[in-house]
C-alpha cells in the first residue's frame, strides 16, 4: 500500500482524470482533444504540462508516496544530491477496452527509474505492463531465461523499473479501462530518450528482435503449461 485508497480517490477526482477517454471512437479516424497523445490505439496518455496546476499538485501527492523509492534507486549508484536528478516524465494514461498492445521500448538508453502507478488492478487481460527481466542489462542469457512477465499490481502498490528495460503497455480485452498514472526520474545530464533519431530506430529494431524471441519464449511456456503472466501478444 504506497498509495492509499484517499489518495486514489483525490486522482479519481482530478479534472484531467475526468475528462480520459473511456471509449475507441466510433470511427477510427476520429481523435479525442489533442492534449490525449495515442500511444497505440485505444492508449491515450496526457502530459503534465497538458494538465491544470491543481491536479499536478493532486499527482505530486502520490509522487510524495514514492519518493524514498527515488531516492534509494539513485542512490545505489552513488547519487547523494538529488538536484541531479530531475522528473521527466508525468502523464495519466488510459488503456480503453479494446485497445491494442503498444511496441516494446525502452524510456532511456541511461539508468533512471519509470514507476506506474495503478489506478485499478492490473492483470494480463487489461493491459497490464510487459516487461522483458533482465534487458536493462543486455545480458542476453539472463533475458532468454527470464522471457516477458505481465505485473500484475494491486491498486495501492507501484510497478517500477530501471528505465532501460524493454517493456508494454498490453492490449486491454476487457470492458473496462486500465487508467494509470507515470513518474520517471532521470540524471539530469543523461535525458531520455539518450539516442538520437538513429539510435531510435535502432532501439526499436532491437525491440522488435526482442519482441519475436519473447513470443517464441512465450509460445513454449504456455506449451509447458506455465502461468499466464508469460503471456505473449
Ligand atoms: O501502459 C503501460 O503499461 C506502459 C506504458 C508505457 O510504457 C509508456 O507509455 O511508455
Amino acid at each position: 500500500m504506497v498509495v492509499d485508497e484517499s489518495l486514489v480517490s483525490a486522482v479519481k477526482a482530478t479534472e484531467v482524470y475526468r475528462a480520459m477517454p473511456t471509449a475507441q471512437p466510433e470511427r477510427p479516424r476520429d481523435k479525442p482533444s489533442k492534449e490525449w497523445r495515442r500511444s497505440s490505439l485505444g492508449r491515450y496518455h496526457r502530459r503534465e504540462e497538458a494538465m491544470c496546476e491543481s491536479d499536478v499538485s493532486v499527482l505530486e501527492r502520490v509522487e510524495q508516496r514514492i519518493w524514498p523509492l527515488v531516492e534509494g534507486f539513485f542512490r545505489e549508484e552513488g547519487v547523494h544530491d538529488m538536484r541531479a536528478i530531475y522528473r521527466s516524465e508525468l502523464q495519466i494514461l488510459n488503456a480503453v477496452p479494446g485497445s491494442v498492445s503498444q511496441t516494446w521500448h525502452s524510456d532511456n538508453r541511461s539508468r533512471g527509474l519509470s514507476i506506474i502507478v495503478p489506478l485499478v488492478p492490473f492483470s494480463a487481460a487489461n493491459g497490464g505492463t510487459q516487461v522483458l527481466v533482465g534487458s536493462h542489462t543486455y545480458d542476453w542469457a539472463l533475458i532468454a531465461r527470464e522471457g516477458a512477465r505481465v505485473v500484475h499490481a494491486p491498486v495501492g502498490a507501484v510497478a517500477a523499473y530501471d528505465s532501460r528495460t524493454y517493456h508494454r503497455g498490453l492490449g486491454n480485452e476487457t470492458e473496462e479501462g486500465r487508467p494509470a498514472l507515470i513518474f520517471c526520474y532521470d540524471r539530469i545530464s543523461s535525458p531520455p530518450p539518450g539516442c538520437g533519431v538513429l539510435g531510435t530506430l535502432a532501439n526499436a529494431n532491437l525491440a522488435g528482435l526482442l519482441n519475436v524471441v519473447s513470443a517464441g519464449w512465450n509460445a513454449a511456456c504456455a506449451a509447458a503449461g506455465f502461468d499466464e503472466d508469460r503471456r505473449g501478444v
